[in-house]
């Protein structure tokens, strides 16, 4: 009865805090209890790692606590949703990130140094969550600090890889790929959800069934496999708010296969079910040539099939009629990974629910809004239709219908125009009939955003020029942001505990605008003292690292100067290389008394090669001849060294971003989306060398030219020197450095010829013979700059000043208000 259940509750509270508590000495016996219960160690006898799991354990606790609150309250309220679906999430690490927003990572501090044990160090002990490749993916994992933050009734979705991005080993300076198999010591930043399982299905038939008097389709798939969930818990920053990151993992279906089991090949049916795990096993590793892989589109299928019935599940808990889905749910496409949503979508309501076609179709157009971070149309999925029709015949039946009727709606618009007709379709006839991903997405979106405003220019004036000119209203642009508390708080404490004692307050930490009020001091002689002394300890650090990584020993009064991105030909590294060759040969070949008025500089690279992309490939293994050469000259010492850094990841990030004073945005006019690195290093205080591209235009409107140095060729002047190629006058300069390489100054001839076919003879597609003369003005004005040290910390303090702009704060806020329509829903303490 009643009576006794309230007993029961009664007592079940009773025994229960509230919350967990965080002083010292209960933080301490809960550190304890998770080494002998959960690590299973014995208090007495235990080692960092183990007190890491342990500390981790009792972290995971807090968030759990705060977790089923969130989940509960917003259940309770039942607010509209965002639903992120990415491919890709690049968490990096969780502890110190988890406890700097739960608000105790002092009490941890404190709590473990009686123990015996430092924070940080404990802190080193945590891999990587490298579930992604590079700037979607870390935006994906910013974006999700911002949403919890904010409290808005968020969840992501994405894959559980097995393996994540693999790891980068160099030897004799070539990038060697190895796997990441990140999971082998557990992982206690997520909580497997053994009853949260749907059936994923895939190839077989479609056939018609009769319904209602007339005809119906029915899939009637040749493969099942099943999705676990596993939630990673994400924490708002002076909230309670903790949300879910959801990724699945494939398992074999618990739906036996008779058939092959009635066999007698007892053994050869285990195994063959136990194939339904490489669905997520491994993350691509190429960001972004899309080869029509049947692997790759079964993971999309997989996660977008799992997520969507995971998402109608909740919005059916509470809701029976579909036409208030629209009020109740917004899907982000983050790129087109995602996409196939839609059809799925359509496929569910249609054959599932069976609403009509037209009804289905109102509800699509409603739901879901597409962000594209690309600029060259080359970079857009393209699906071969053969593979769909194989892999999901019911999914191209509906792709095929909703292009049918997009393609007649279109002829009554523009008439008869078939190259534009043809241009447009979702469906692209060529020698690979295949579906274009991006035409599809843009097409059933009710918003298409670009990452920065001249990529959305781009998007509009080249990319999809014919659809912007059909549904202007649908484009717009989000500028990329990154999250102040992962990239100043968790990464920079020194700085994050000047920032606030100047400004007075913490508060910039959730209202990053507040930065602006360091404008004021920027003058201010001991707010330089302090400034420089913070720069002074990170650059100190990072010496560290990079001498018991490389063992190279630099300089902390040399100039950092810091490149860190994948490898791409756009981003021009090799630019950078042949820059630092120039700046070689020069001390080379200076009287030996000028060589004193040489700005002395550290220049650090890092980055991750395709493992298929072998001029990238070259571009590592040229940096690091380039270094071996430089670094063991002794006529150039202290004056200049070269180090390349290798498998560089999120941590690795964390540690480079806040010790560097220059960092390179070289990217030719016109080729990065937007780039978020720039506003990492911007956020840090350190000056950029840049090119005008992406976001960083939109930089520039914050801190002003003055405040940076800029080079190169504008975007709207790069089409015509293309045209111009072969024509353009080279410096000698460069010239002169390529030849260097040509004729085996640092080894390798024959392997690097290829590279240097690249960027000669009519072929710099990427300008660098055109751009090199004002990139060494660019340097030489930033040497320049470095002398006055009281000029330089005026523009470092005036850059962290002015980054407030690029907070993923602000750019949820903006998909919040204009593209999704929801609302926070916060969780009462
Ligand atoms: O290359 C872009 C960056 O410019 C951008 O900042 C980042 C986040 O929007 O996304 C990067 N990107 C693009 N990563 N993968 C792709 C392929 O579409």
């Amino acid at each position: 009865g009643g009576g006794e259940t309230s007993v029961r509750v009664e007592r079940m509270f009773g025994l229960m805090d509230r919350f967990l508590k965080s002083d010292p000495s209960s933080l301490q016996k809960d550190i304890l209890d998770h080494v002998e219960y959960t690590v299973a160690r014995s208090r007495f006898s235990f080692d960092d790692f183990e007190a890491y799991q342990a500390l981790a354990h009792s972290v995971r606790d807090r968030l759990i606590e705060r977790w089923h609150d969130t989940q509960i309250h917003f259940k309770k309220k039942d607010p509209k949703r965002i639903y992120f679906l990415s491919l890709e999430f690049l968490m990096g690490r969780s502890l110190s990130n988890s406890v700097i927003n739960l608000g105790i990572r002092d009490q941890y501090a404190d709590a473990l140094k009686e123990l015996g044990f430092e924070f940080e160090v404990l802190a080193e002990q945590e891999g990587d969550a490298a579930l992604g490749n590079g700037g979607l993916a870390r935006l994906s994992a910013c974006q999700m600090d911002s949403l919890a933050t904010m409290d808005y009734p968020a969840w992501g979705y994405g894959l559980r890889y097995q393996y994540g991005l693999f790891r980068q080993v160099i030897l004799d300076g070539y990038q060697h790929e190895q796997p990441d198999y990140w999971l082998n010591f557990g992982n206690p930043w997520e909580i497997e959800r053994v009853h949260v399982t749907y059936p994923v299905k895939f190839y077989g038939t479609v056939e018609d069934e009769n319904f209602n008097g007339g005809k119906r389709k029915v899939w009637l798939p040749g493969e099942m496999v099943e999705a676990v969930a596993y939630d990673n818990p994400i924490p708002g920053h002076g909230t309670r708010n903790t949300i879910t990151l959801r990724l699945w993992a494939a398992k074999p279906s618990d739906q036996i296969d008779m058939e092959s089991f009635n066999t007698g090949d007892y053994i050869n049916a285990v195994v063959n079910r136990q194939r339904a795990e490489t669905i997520s096993s491994v993350l691509y590793p190429d960001d972004r040539s899309y080869q029509g892989k049947e692997l790759r589109l079964k993971q999309q299928y997989f996660f977008v099939s799992a997520s969507l019935q995971d998402i109608i599940r909740r919005f059916k808990d509470s809701h029976s009629n579909f036409d208030d889905f629209p009020e109740k749910v917004a899907l982000q496409l983050n790129d087109t990974h995602p996409s196939l949503a839609i059809a799925e979508v359509m496929r569910v309501l249609v054959d599932e629910e069976h609403l009509d076609w037209n009804r289905a179709w109102g509800i699509v157009c409603k739901i879901f809004s597409f962000t594209t971070h690309t600029v060259l149309p080359e970079g857009l999925e393209k699906v071969p239709v053969d593979l769909l029709e194989s892999l999901l015949p019911r999914h191209l039946q509906i792709i095929y219908d909703i292009n049918f009727d997009y393609i007649e709606e279109l002829k009554k618009k523009i008439g008869l125009d078939y190259d534009r007709l043809s241009r447009m379709s979702i469906v692209e006839d060529g020698a690979v009939k295949s579906i274009r991903m991006a035409n599809l997405a843009i097409v059933c979106s009710h918003t298409v955003n670009g990452v920065s405003r001249v990529h959305s220019e781009l998007l509009k004036t080249r990319v999809f020029k014919d659809f912007y000119e059909l549904w202007p209203h649908k484009f717009d642009y989000k500028t990329n942001g990154v999250t102040q508390r992962r990239w100043i708080v968790v990464s920079n404490p020194s700085l994050s505990a000047l920032i606030s004692k100047w400004l007075g307050t913490e508060a910039w930490i959730r209202d990053v605008d507040l930065l602006a009020g360091l404008q004021e001091q920027a003058a201010n002689v001991d707010l330089h003292e302090e400034w420089r002394m913070v720069r002074k300890v990170n650059k100190m650090r990072l010496a560290e690292y990079i001498e018991a990584m490389s063992g190279i020993k630099v300089s902390v009064n040399a100039m950092f100067d810091v490149q860190i991105k994948r490898i791409h030909e756009y981003k021009r590294q090799l630019l950078n290389i042949l820059g630092i060759i120039h700046r070689y040969d020069c001390i080379k070949n200076m009287e030996k008394s000028d060589r004193t008025k040489v700005v002395p500089r550290v220049c650090i690279i890092g980055g991750k090669a395709a493992p298929g992309y072998e001029i990238a490939k070259k571009i590592i293994k040229l940096c690091n001849a380039v270094a071996e050469k430089i670094n063991n000259d002794p006529d150039v010492g202290d004056l200049l060294k070269l180090v390349f850094i290798p498998d560089y990841n999120v941590s690795v990030a964390e540690l480079v971003i806040p010790g560097a004073d220059l960092s390179q945005h070289i990217s030719t006019a016109g080729h990065e989306a937007s780039g978020t690195g720039n506003m990492k290093f911007l956020m840090n205080g350190c000056l950029l060398l840049a090119t005008e591209d992406g976001s960083t235009v939109e930089i520039i409107e914050e801190i002003g030219e003055d405040n940076m140095f800029l080079f190169g060729a504008k975007m709207h002047e790069v089409p015509a020197l293309r045209v111009k190629g072969p024509t353009l006058k080279v410096p000698l300069q460069f010239a002169s450095v390529v030849r260097m390489v040509r004729d085996g100054y640092f080894g390798f001839q024959d392997y690097f010829e290829s590279l240097c076919d690249k960027v000669e003879g009519g072929n710099d597609f990427y300008l660098l013979g055109y751009d090199f003369q004002s990139y060494l003005e660019a340097q030489a004005a930033a040497d320049k700059a470095f002398v006055d040290q009281e000029k330089w910390t005026r523009m470092s303090i005036l850059s962290t000043a002015g980054s407030g702009r690029f907070s993923s704060d602000r750019t949820i806020e903006e998909y919040a208000e204009k593209t999704w329509g929801i609302e926070p829903c916060k969780c009462p303490f």
